[in-house]
């Protein structure tokens, strides 16, 4: 095949344009606050956004793209629950001549290819979320070494990245042991039952590494259930996201650190859109760039977070 084949669909440019945003599920801070910031560029720029929410289903996600393909939508941004699962809609989309971006989440490199099936991933770096959460904790010193990790959604590639991250830099300081991790889907509730049910096996358990700042949330009410406390004096409690509430937490003493991962892509959504369509060179990863709130930087970093 010739290079022009393996090519996404062209994007025309034009005065405006509708556009679809395929959402994974709408149950928390970070997913409103991602949806918002879409809808606003759109409104800001004057495009017509097609909006589904998967209400955290990949097959109802496939179906949602099936139909902005019917409805012949000029380009779709799409964030894939799962790393699998989406890749049909992805080719069907292409088959149907429509350019997809990824937002926040990625697929499974074997089987769709930036450049190629989709344009670009917009997102943040997993991996090195979950490294610096394991470098935080190293570097603290200390006798907080027993690990409880609270996974994100299974098979999605946050989940994937920020479990790899993290347990790869462990690899090289093996007096720290993750005891017990499971997932507790990203969700505040799953997040609380699963922490209460590890910290009941696992009573020695010192730290929890939450994926996601609703898990994180959800644990400490475990741990308080079971008469204990997050924070320095009993539990370390890690998270990852930066929302207002969790960075709250943080200058509370509650949680001892948060990774952000930054929520708000439309901006940076819709300007990749048009850099395609005018014939720029998109690269195949966009990384956004993401801090750390600690107890030295919440209080004054706290009007960042979403
Ligand atoms: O951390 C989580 C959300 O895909 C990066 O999904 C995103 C993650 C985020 O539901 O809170």
């Amino acid at each position: 095949a010739s290079r022009a084949f393996a090519a996404p669909p062209p994007l025309e440019q034009k005065e405006t344009y509708k556009v679809g945003f395929a959402q994974t599920e709408s149950n928390n801070p970070w997913r409103l606050a991602q949806t918002k910031s879409m809808q606003d560029e759109a409104a800001a720029r004057g495009w017509q956004l097609v909006y589904t929410d998967a209400a955290g289903s990949a097959a109802k996600q496939v179906a949602d793209v099936n139909s902005m393909i019917a409805q012949g939508v000029d380009l779709i941004f799409l964030a894939p629950r799962e790393e699998k699962p989406l890749i049909p809609a992805i080719m069907a989309a292409k088959g149907a001549g429509i350019p997809v971006i990824l937002l926040d989440r990625n697929v499974d490199q074997s089987l769709a290819k930036p450049g190629e099936d989709y344009i670009t991933f917009i997102g943040s770096d997993f991996v090195e979320e979950g490294r610096r959460i394991a470098e935080y904790l190293v570097g603290m010193g200390g006798d907080k070494k027993t690990i409880i990790q609270l996974e994100g959604t299974t098979g999605s590639s946050p989940a994937n990245d920020r479990k790899r991250g993290f347990e790869e830099f462990l690899a090289d300081h093996s007096d720290y042991r993750v005891v017990a991790s499971q997932s507790g889907d990203f969700a505040r509730d799953r997040g609380r039952q699963v922490a209460e049910t590890l910290l009941q096996a696992h009573p020695d358990a010192n730290v929890i590494y939450a994926h996601n700042d609703e898990m994180a949330i959800g644990a400490i009410a475990a741990l308080e259930a079971a008469g204990r406390t997050a924070g320095r004096d009993d539990c370390l409690v890690f998270s990852i996201d930066g929302g207002r509430e969790a960075v709250q937490l943080v200058v509370d003493g509650k949680i001892e650190a948060v990774v952000e991962c930054n929520p708000r892509f439309g901006p940076k959504a819709f300007d990749t859109a048009l850099a395609y369509a005018a014939g720029e060179e998109i690269p195949p990863v966009i990384i956004n760039p993401d801090q750390i709130y600690t107890p030295e930087n919440a209080a004054d970093l706290i009007d960042t977070a979403y």
